[in-house]
């Protein structure tokens, strides 16, 4: 049933925020941790029209599809960098004139641009991510009114995108292979992580790190979330909602286009998930376009500049 779900999920709600189970405080998190959480992604992210992305290479960044082209810079602002907001110009001219170049089969997307980032984040490419602690970053809303199951509190609805980029906290519960590819997954828990979250409208874009002994590593990029939702199965009555549940038990799943499925109400929680593109089975793919310099670079550089080395060389992808 999660796989059908999720497969609607893709279909019908790529997603268009992070929501707490902790707090419905709409500031929480909108400036950089500190503590477990320092350095764990949010200075690297950037903003993307009303979206985000992530810088990956001195000069490429990478984002999410389904939201379309958001003009033609991105902007590093005083939030993410702790000093001021720099702006940078996207070369539309890149892959001779499409602007970008997007990962076939993927929801992922890769811009160049003309300046040059002064720091980018490391990808993970390993395959052992489930267990791991995530942090996500997004621009979405906060939680929107309680959702409620026989006066039980299962969740939230969303809130209304207010454009504020926050980050939270989940743990790497799945991989799941999907027709846009594999997909990390995170459910969103009562007794989760620290700052345990989901996403909501707007949060797509956002980079997902992962920490992989003890380096935060971009291994996705926000995509979807589970839904939609109905206290019935009636069509047409305009009833339905997108929702931050930690459990679904009691509640329609699915769309009145596509129909609904009950999910039982049980004494165990069953979690509504997040989804993010996952960058690891992507790493070649992303590699060969987005080029990162090795660490001998200046060295090679060097050389060239003395007539060693005539061409730079290009990573080799560590798989
Ligand atoms: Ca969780
Ligand atoms: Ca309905």
């Amino acid at each position: 049933m999660a796989a059908i779900l999720a497969l609607f999920c893709m279909s019908a709600t790529p997603c268009q925020a992070i929501v707490f189970y902790g707090t419905s405080d709409s500031m929480h998190n909108t400036t950089a941790p500190t503590g477990i959480f320092q350095n764990s992604g949010w200075q690297y992210e950037g903003l993307y029209g009303a979206y985000l992305g992530t810088m990956i290479a001195p000069q490429y960044f990478i984002t999410a599809q389904h939201f379309g082209t958001q003009g033609n810079t991105f902007t590093q602002s005083s939030i993410f960098n702790g000093g001021s907001d720099v702006t940078y110009n996207i070369d539309t001219a890149a892959n001779s004139g499409m602007g970008y170049w997007d990962i076939a089969g993927t929801d992922l997307r890769i811009f160049k641009i003309n300046e040059s980032f002064s720091s980018y984040a490391p990808l993970y490419t390993g395959a052992s991510e489930v267990g791991l602690t995530l942090v996500t970053n997004g621009r979405g809303g906060p939680r929107g009114a309680d959702v409620l199951v026989s006066s039980v509190l299962h969740g939230w609805q969303n809130g209304a995108a207010d454009g504020n980029a926050r980050w939270g906290s989940n743990k790497v519960s799945s991989i799941y292979s999907s027709a846009l590819g594999d997909l990390i997954t995170a459910n969103f828990s009562a007794n989760g992580t620290a700052e345990e979250a989901t996403l909501s409208s707007g949060d797509s874009g956002g980079g997902v790190f992962v920490n992989d002994g003890g380096i935060w590593k971009l291994a996705g990029v926000n995509y979807s979330i589970d839904g939609r939702f109905d206290t019935n199965n009636t069509v047409g009555n305009s009833s339905d909602f997108d929702a931050a549940l930690f459990d679904r038990g009691g509640l329609y799943q699915g769309s009145d286009s596509f129909g609904w499925s009950f999910v039982p109400n049980l004494s165990q929680d069953n979690p509504a998930s997040f989804y993010a593109s996952r960058i690891s089975s992507n790493s070649a793919a992303i590699m060969s376009i987005a080029v990162v310099p090795e660490p001998h670079s200046v060295f090679l550089v060097l050389l060239a500049a003395l007539g060693y080395v005539t061409q730079r060389r290009r990573i080799t992808p560590q798989l």
